[in-house]
């Protein structure tokens, strides 16, 4: 079915690295307002908010003391509101992140919890140590590698967090938690919020706190991953609340299987509209992200179509603040900012890529001029929460100090979120202050005013992108169908009863031989190229990093 969220693109905006207004180095909501034109310049149909409430940021703002509130880092509820009305000037939506598993320490209902006051003393998970205060609940880890047991000394009990310490999970076993979170849907659609996109949504219902299964990722996540009462949650906040607005929900959804994605977005149940995996980033890693391993063209394909077939619709995304950059991970950062270079290919390649598989694209601010990995030297430059316990765990079971650097530049989340490049300009254009997270070095040559008015620049090439995914009905609703893999090489196919186009990616710095099978599937009208083709003449090899885009049926 065609709904408006599934026509355009979602710009996602990280406020603390995006643009800085007042030189405390930190982003905020007027350096937002003064970005919008270059946000709707891209064919922005959408803008995701990563969250900017009151906040002791802790874990940069998914820590939230006031749901009701602008974090005064960022602004205040009046420039919120203005940012929603110039947003909607320009056709733009503002969907905000909506983190409900958990709460800041410093959240009122939190504080009066601890002191057990009513109606908030049962808001958290609160527990009973085992033989008095000495030893945890029970044997869970979190997602930040930590125990999940903090013990307050106030209440004399321990409080669950499955994120960091000051995180601690809401008690959703309690009815009136969630009617607090009706209330805070309903305040922001009343301001006129487009959706929202809601974090790490599927943990939300704890069925029992006995031990779990040992794991060396997530022990106990069987206790609360995509669990029953979570679904009807879900269903309630959709059927008494979102309904009621023109607005749609994305939800993160951690370490979800197929099948769980299935249950949690499927049109007929009536839970989420779309949901985020990360099976796809996940080609060339162990552990999740944690560890690499060799990428292979053929797992990828293999793993996009078991979702792009396996969902009705998809969040389609290639990077968030949580993921390390595109072009760094699986294309070629090298020569960063250069023309010509393998990063200029392989960022392309990435646009062509997110335009033409089936769903919404999500864009993460700076995929659209390619932002590369930090350029960091070391830990002491990392401010992430979640790298800094990582690197505690693994010096705990003794790995070298190198291997541990080696991984954590690898997976850390500070990767895609130093600040904005927007010139070549001390600061960045980003501030004229000190800035809270480093700037990459390569900011000189590889920033937005340098490819605002080439044509051949990066960004140009995701405007073309969006622009035709925006003018093909087949793009965006036709059906996905893999073609094949060799190699570097993996092609599929959009295809809709009248219309049809091929879809050929080379992953590689080399030059990719086609074999016959291939050069059959290519032939066509060329449709996007990102090496500056402008017709395709049924060659015999993709250049190193090409990507192509043919209409192979219905051409006029
Ligand atoms: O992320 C939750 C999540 O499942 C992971 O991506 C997590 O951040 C980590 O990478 C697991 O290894 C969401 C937010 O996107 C993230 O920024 C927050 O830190 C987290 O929830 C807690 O709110
Ligand atoms: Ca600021």
């Amino acid at each position: 079915m065609k709904k408006w969220w599934k026509e355009g693109v979602v710009y996602q905006i990280y406020p603390r690295s995006f643009q800085d207004s007042n030189g405390d180095g930190i982003g905020d909501i007027p350096g937002i307002i003064s970005r919008l034109d270059e946000i709707a310049g891209l064919g922005t149909r959408t803008i995701w908010l990563s969250p900017v409430y009151k906040s002791p940021q802790i874990d940069n703002g998914y820590d939230i003391s006031d749901y009701c509130d602008i974090d005064p880092v960022f602004g205040t509820l009046a420039d919120m509101e203005r940012l929603i009305a110039e947003a909607k000037k320009r056709d733009i939506g503002i969907v905000m992140d909506l983190v409900i598993n958990h709460t800041s320490v410093e959240h009122p209902w939190f504080q009066k919890s601890r002191r057990r006051e009513e109606p908030y003393k049962d808001y958290y998970i609160w527990q009973k140590g085992r033989g008095g205060h000495h030893h945890p609940p029970n044997n869970w880890t979190s997602f930040f590698m930590e125990g999940v047991w903090e013990f307050d000394e106030l209440r004399e009990e321990y409080y669950l967090h499955l994120f960091h310490k000051k995180q601690p999970d809401l008690n959703y076993k309690n009815p009136l938690v969630i009617e607090e979170v009706k209330k805070i849907l309903r305040f922001w659609l009343d301001k006129g919020a487009a959706g929202f996109r809601c974090d790490v949504i599927n943990v939300l219902w704890k069925t029992s706190l006995d031990d779990g299964k040992k794991s060396l990722m997530l022990t106990g996540l069987e206790h609360y991953k995509c669990q029953e009462g979570n679904h009807a949650i879900l269903r309630q906040l959709r059927r008494e609340v979102l309904d009621n607005y023109d607005c749609f929900t994305v939800g993160e959804t951690a370490m979800v299987n197929l099948d769980e994605a299935k249950l949690l977005s499927d049109p007929g149940r009536q839970e989420l509209d779309m949901v985020f995996y990360f099976d796809h980033l996940e080609v060339d890693r162990r552990i999740a992200r944690f560890v690499p391993k060799k990428f292979r063209a053929k797992e990828l394909l293999k793993r996009l179509t078991k979702w792009q077939q396996g969902l009705e619709w998809n969040a389609v995304y290639l990077e968030n603040h949580d993921q390390v950059r595109i072009v760094s991970h699986y294309g070629d950062d090298r020569g960063a900012g250069e023309r010509g270079s393998s990063w200029e290919r392989s960022a392309k390649l990435m646009a062509a890529l997110l335009c033409t598989l089936r769903g919404t694209p999500f864009i993460f601010q700076g995929q659209e001029i390619g932002m590369t990995n930090f350029d960091f030297n070391s830990l002491d430059e990392v401010k992430d929460i979640e790298t800094h316990n990582l690197n505690r765990l693994m010096k705990k079971i003794f790995f070298p100090s190198w291997l541990r650097w080696k991984w954590l530049r690898l997976s850390s989340r500070d990767n895609s979120r130093t600040p904005f490049q927007w010139n070549a300009g001390p600061g960045a254009g980003f501030t004229t202050g000190q800035s809270w997270l480093g700037i990459n070095a390569n900011h000189k040559k590889l920033n937005y005013d340098a490819q605002r008015k080439d044509p051949a620049s990066v960004l140009s090439y995701y405007k073309k992108m969006i622009r035709l995914r925006e003018s093909s009905e087949t793009l965006k609703y036709g059906s996905f169908k893999p073609l094949l893999t060799a190699g570097s090489l993996l092609m599929f196919s959009r295809e809709s009863p009248n219309e049809a186009y091929v879809a050929a990616f080379n992953f590689s710095s080399r030059r990719k031989k086609l074999n016959g099978e291939a050069r059959v599937l290519l032939r066509g009208k060329l449709a996007a190229s990102n090496i500056g083709r402008t017709e395709w003449a049924a060659g015999d090899s993709l250049e190193g990093w090409e990507a192509l885009v043919l209409q192979v049926r219905g051409v006029s």
